[in-house]
């Protein structure tokens, strides 16, 4: 079932900004970092209960993808890891399509293997790692058949 209701605004500017010019493209492809592609997770916050888009770096194999709560190696998880822990039921746009789908936290092995792939697609990922002590969650977003 795609996900309705009130949305929330973001509120970093930046994030923003390319929010908008998503919106403005119908395309993620129009926006990156340093030409590294970007995929719109839409989820549901934990307690407001308002829909949030959250732009994420691409990394994807086989039509699923991780969603990798670095927050630029800050101390502490981004508010939307806690946002889909309580409602794993996402959204994705990649590109111009967009599907539903269900998010898990992984770990170990599985969670290694993501590791490396989104080291792949973003490095800095690896050095938002060095930055901080807590380990940065994995989750696979899984496509809904
Ligand atoms: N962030 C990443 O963590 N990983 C990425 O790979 C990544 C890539 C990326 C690419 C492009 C881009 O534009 C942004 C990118 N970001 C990436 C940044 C990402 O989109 C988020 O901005 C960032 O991870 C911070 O997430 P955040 O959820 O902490 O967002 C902050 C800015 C925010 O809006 N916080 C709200 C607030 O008011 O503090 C959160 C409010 C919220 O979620 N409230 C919940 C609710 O119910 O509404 C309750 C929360 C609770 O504590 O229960």
């Amino acid at each position: 079932m795609p996900l309705q209701g009130e949305y929330a605004e973001e509120k970093t500017g930046w994030v923003k900004d390319q929010l908008a010019k998503i919106d403005e493209s119908g395309t993620t492809e129009s926006v990156g970092i340093n030409g590294m592609q970007v995929v719109v997770f839409t989820m549901r916050g934990a307690k407001s209960g308002k829909l949030r888009r959250v732009p994420l770096m691409r990394v994807e194999h086989n039509g699923t993808y991780a969603a990798v709560a670095s927050k630029g190696g800050a101390p502490e998880h981004p508010a939307w890891y806690h946002n889909i822990k309580a409602n794993p039921d996402v959204e994705v746009q990649d590109g111009t399509e967009s599907h539903d789908a269900v998010a898990r936290e992984i770990t170990g092995a599985e969670r290694d293997e993501w590791w490396e792939r989104a080291v792949a697609a973003f490095p800095p990922y690896a050095t938002y790692q060095s930055k901080t002590d807590r380990q940065i969650p994995v989750f696979l977003v899984e496509p809904v058949k």
